[in-house]
Parts: structure tokens; sequence; C-alpha cells
């Protein structure tokens, strides 16, 4: 199961328009992902990679497989949720299930469109909702994102429209980073490029276990470049030639941006 995110605030804040704008990202074929069925609230969406496109670029492959974010919509927390105003006390434990948290809120302006408590005032309804979270018992890394009409950077928070997009492929990547996670790339043959998500810090035998399971129990080695240099020798071969490719045993830290192919034996 990959790590979620769950997106939370007030109600009409905008949190189910984020969540569909995010779907449009959503991975079309889920079967690399370990996924059997996903639920009409959670979300699989692709994280943006300029990276990954430039080893497409360079390799050439049948495929190029993202990694990934899992975002859930969860219904709109009001003051005293933690009391069960709202049916508060079911979506915080849908809360406690994540491992992070987007809080969206309302900026825009639109008088079709009601707020809970009668004007916009994000700074109120940032407290009010940070309280309830609290109250919850709930402590997790949150990114503060400001839903705007028209999107203009913010200092404390990430600014987005929601309805139309603006903002998201940042979201995404901020989410990423939320969630502690690096990424690092596995070449398959030329067939496949891959990008897999590790927590920061993991090692050499714990991303080869993301791989598969084999290549963690018959672990011999790691070859290792970074994407940068990988890059600039202008492919794997060149890079092996260049002295580039090193070796890296199971206690190695993978780095972001790392190119690695496992060495294991059966
Ligand atoms: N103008 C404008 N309207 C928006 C924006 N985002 C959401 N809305 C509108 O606000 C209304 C509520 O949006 P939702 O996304 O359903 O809000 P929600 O936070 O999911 O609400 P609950 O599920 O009830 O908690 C809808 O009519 C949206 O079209 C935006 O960025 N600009
Ligand atoms: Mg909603």
């Amino acid at each position: 199961m990959s790590l979620s995110v769950g997106i939370v605030g007030l109600p009409n804040s905008g949190k189910s328009t984020l969540f569909n704008t995010l779907l449009q990202k959503q991975v079309a074929n889920v079967a690399p992902y370990p996924f059997t069925t996903i639920e009409p609230n959670v979300g699989i969406v692709e994280v943006p990679d300029e990276r990954l496109k430039k080893l497409g670029k360079l390799i050439k492959p049948e495929k190029l497989t993202p990694a990934v974010v899992q975002f859930i919509d969860i219904a709109g927390l009001v003051k005293d949720a933690h009391k069960g105003e709202g049916l508060g006390n079911q979506f915080l434990a849908k809360i406690r299930e994540c491992d992070a948290i987007i809080h969206i809120l309302r900026s825009f302006k639109d008088e079709s469109v009601g707020h809970y408590y009668g004007s916009i005032d994000a700074q109120r309804d940032k407290e009010i909702v940070d309280i309830e979270l609290e109250l919850g018992g709930i402590k997790k890394p949150t990114l503060y994102v400001l839903n705007q009409d028209t999107v203009e950077p913010q200092e404390d928070y990430l600014a987005v429209n929601a309805k139309m997009g603006e903002g998201v492929d940042e979201l995404i990547k901020a989410a990423y980073k939320l969630l502690n996670l690096v990424t690092f790339y596995t070449v398959k043959g030329g067939q496949e490029v891959r990008a897999w998500s590790i927590l920061k810090g993991s090692t050499a035998l714990e991303s080869a276990a993301k791989v598969h399971a084999d290549m963690a129990k018959g672990f011999i080695k790691a070859e290792v470049v970074g994407f940068e240099d990988l890059v600039s020798a202008g492919g794997w071969p060149q890079a092996k030639g260049k002295g580039k490719i090193r070796l890296e045993g199971r206690d190695y830290q993978v780095q972001d941006g790392d190119v690695v192919e496992f060495k294991f034996g059966s």
C-alpha cells in the first residue's frame, strides 16, 4: 500500500473539486501498483517527474512508469467535529488512517456557494479545522492550500485554483515531499523505466525489497549512478565506460535521483 494524503477542510472549501482535478492525473493503468480495488474517494495520482521524462528520452523504453501518491477525499469538518458534530468522528477516523494532510482553505468568492460560517476568512477557517484535528488527536504533517480564484504566490500557503487545476502539479510534488518520499529509478533491460518511492534514508536493501522480494532476499550489490551523471554520459554503457557506475552494498542510503540496478542471486 502506498502512503496516502487526506484532503481536509470546511464544507464547500473545494476538497472534492480539487480531488476531481487530481483524478484527471490518476494513473490509467493501475496494474503495476499493488491495488485491486479503488474506492470512489481514493485517487492514485501520478507524480509529475521531469527526470523520468528525460530518462524516457535517453533510454526510449516501451514503458515509463511514474511514482504515485494516493489522495483521499474526506467530507468537510466543522467546529465540534471531535464531539461528533456533522458526522465528525467518522471523518476524523478516516483522517487518522492517512499519512499526511492537505488542509484546503477557501479564498474563492462565489455567492452561489454558501460558506458554513457566512464569510470568506481563511485564517479563521484554518484555526477552526486545526483545533478539531488537534482535539481529534491527529498529528500529521500538514500542507496548507489556499483555494483561490486567481492564483497568487503566498508565503505560508500553497495557492491553487482547484476548479481550473492551476497549481495542482506543485501540490502533488509538495504532497510527495510532505510524505518524506524520494525517488529512485530502475531501467529494466531498456524496456521499462520506472520511478520508485522510498522513504528518505532507505537503504539499498530496503529499496530492492520495493522492487521485488527476491531481489532483497538474494541481494548481492547495487549498481548505482546519479541521474545527472547518467544523462551527461549519454546512457548506461557510456556511464559504465566512464567509471560513473558505483557498486554499493546493502546498507547504502539510496539518494533521490539514483538510477539503480540490483544484482541478486537465488
Ligand atoms: N469559483 C470557484 N468555485 C469553486 C472552487 N472550488 C470549488 N468551488 C465550488 O464550490 C462548491 C463546493 O465545492 P466542493 O469541492 O464540493 O467542496 P467540498 O470542500 O468538497 O465540500 P464538502 O464535501 O461538502 O465538505 C462547488 O460548487 C464548486 O464548484 C474554485 O476554485 N472557484
Ligand atoms: Mg466534498
